[in-house]
């Protein structure tokens, strides 16, 4: 196992000690880190003690401690998964051969790309959540929220960490343009589209973390296939961090749910106005909220048919997600059908390359991993005995990367005009009197144990301590 040193300036398991001017560009950069998470991240709760998790090596059995800290002063540290000796190129034209410990001269402006790409959606998250702390519904919510951040945090230092170690000047360029680039900003916005998205509300939040945070789990798997090992360790890595983002999410969507069944039982009503007013959000709301979010975050795995993806795969620079579980790892003259836009309002079947379906192929093992928790809300919908049922739109509606981009669709994936579309988005999107809506709900609430009235309390604490735990010393 690697040996880590906690005690630098940067922790960390790659010896930074041992490399004088790679240790001193990163220390050079961790002040401009530390400027832009106070200008841009959580606002007004630096001071504040929360019972935070933070890595500390990359055991899976115990690679994190827990204790109170102040976001500030965080131990944001460079971890990457264990080496795998004798690991071997899993995939793509160069299948077979050593893996490379730095990046092949031909592929280097691609993985500076796509690891610029990574790393800016992890500082744009967290811009993004940058004020949701004043309404959180718990104590144990705003703790779980100053979580998510400071992880993205520490994500984006294993992506700047790979810039300044294995692209030079260039890569040390493009870790300061990481901390430049803002969420929204209508000059230098982050590069995709969902991390310019404003999220001012707590469904919003958990939506995100379900959807959007579950394509940073398909993104980092086809990166931890990659050939440059330095990457595939650092994203396998990173997964372990992330399964919590996911858990916020699933479970805060459920706790929601649950509080509006609860209502609906009590009042027994479905009327979306008693319900309101009751201080709960309505199911076909939150059908509208998953709505947006899911097809933002389908957008974020690019054109159905792509050559770029194409590319990395034949090159080994990305592979699909569990690379192993798929037959053919080469994929040299095989086909797959998709459906695209007729150009006469249709849909029909067209062939490509598997190679050029590498996007969609991701995309739709994404799906898949999406329903797993939409069944479970379900479950609880049905327990409820209540008649309704979430469903994911289908991954032609409302997109605007790929073949689908400019066509209109129903949630169910039928092509309609730009007029129909209209005339029914505000039953399928929230309009916004909906975000308004939801907005009007959140209130802080800040009792230790104490939920606010639109969400039902967690099943469980975190780390063993109880619900009515302190998270957050205000
Ligand atoms: N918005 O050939 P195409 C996460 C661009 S989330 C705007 O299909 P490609 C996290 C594309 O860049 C995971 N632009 O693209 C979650 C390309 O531009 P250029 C983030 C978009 O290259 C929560 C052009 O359209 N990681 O970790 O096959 C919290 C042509 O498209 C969008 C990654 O994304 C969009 N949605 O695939 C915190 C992995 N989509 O080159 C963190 C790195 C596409 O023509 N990125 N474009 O100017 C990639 O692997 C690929 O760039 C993409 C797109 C999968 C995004």
């Amino acid at each position: 196992m690697s040996s880590i040193d906690l005690q630098a300036l940067i922790p960390n398991n790659v010896h930074l000690g041992e490399n004088r001017q790679l240790q001193r560009a990163l220390e050079h950069w961790q002040p401009a880190f530390l400027n832009w998470w106070d200008e841009m991240g959580p606002s007004d709760f630096k001071a504040k003690e929360v019972y935070l998790r933070t890595a500390v090596g990359v055991d899976a059995s115990g690679w994190a401690s827990y204790g109170y800290t102040p976001m500030p002063d965080y131990r944001w540290g460079i971890f990457l998964a264990d080496k795998e000796e004798g690991r071997k190129i899993g995939f793509g034209d160069h299948m077979g051969e050593e893996v490379w410990q730095d990046v092949p001269g031909e592929y280097r402006s691609t993985f500076r790309r796509l690891i610029v790409t990574q790393g800016d959606t992890e500082p744009a998250s967290v811009e993004q959540q940058r004020l949701l702390g004043h309404t959180a519904p718990s104590l144990y919510d705003l703790r779980n929220l100053f979580q998510v951040n400071v992880e993205e945090g520490r994500h984006l230092w294993a992506m700047v960490y790979l810039l300044h170690a294995h692209f030079g000047r260039d890569g040390r360029e493009e870790a300061e343009e990481l901390l430049m680039r803002h969420s929204g900003d209508a000059d230098k916005p982050r590069i995709l589209g969902t991390f310019n998205e404003p999220m001012d509300n707590w469904l919003s939040f958990f939506m995100f973390t379900y959807f959007t945070d579950r394509d940073g789990k398909f993104q980092l798997k086809s990166f931890a296939e990659s050939a440059f090992d330095p990457l595939a360790r650092t994203t396998r890595f990173m997964l372990t961090e992330e399964a919590h983002h996911m858990f916020v999410g699933e479970t805060g969507v459920g706790r929601v749910i649950k509080r509006t069944l609860e209502v609906m039982k009590e009042l027994d009503t479905n009327d979306q106005a008693t319900l309101r007013k009751a201080g709960v959000i309505d199911l076909p709301t939150i059908q509208k909220f998953m709505n947006f979010w899911f097809t933002s975050s389908l957008d974020l795995f690019g054109s159905e048919a792509s050559s770029n993806a194409a590319n990395y795969f034949s090159n080994g620079i990305k592979g699909r997600p569990d690379e192993a579980k798929f037959a053919d790892h080469v994929e040299l003259e095989t086909e797959m059908s998709i459906i695209v836009p007729n150009g006469q309002g249709g849909l029909k079947n067209d062939t490509i390359s598997t190679r050029n379906g590498m996007n969609e192929i991701t995309r739709l093992e994404y799906v898949k991993d999406c329903n797993v928790g939409v069944t479970r809300w379900n479950m609880g919908i049905k327990r409820a005995g209540v008649d309704f049922e979430l469903t994911l739109p289908s991954t032609r509606f409302r997109r605007e990367v790929g073949a689908w981009a400019g066509n209109f669709t129903d949630p169910l994936g039928n092509p309609i005009s730009a007029a129909e579309f209209e005339a029914k988005k505000d039953q399928w999107l929230p309009t916004p009197a909906d975000t308004a809506f939801v907005k009007s709900l959140m209130n802080r609430v800040t009792e230790p144990g104490k939920m606010a009235a639109w969400i039902a309390p967690p099943d469980r604490g975190i780390n063993a301590n109880p619900l009515e735990y302190e998270y957050v010393k205000l």
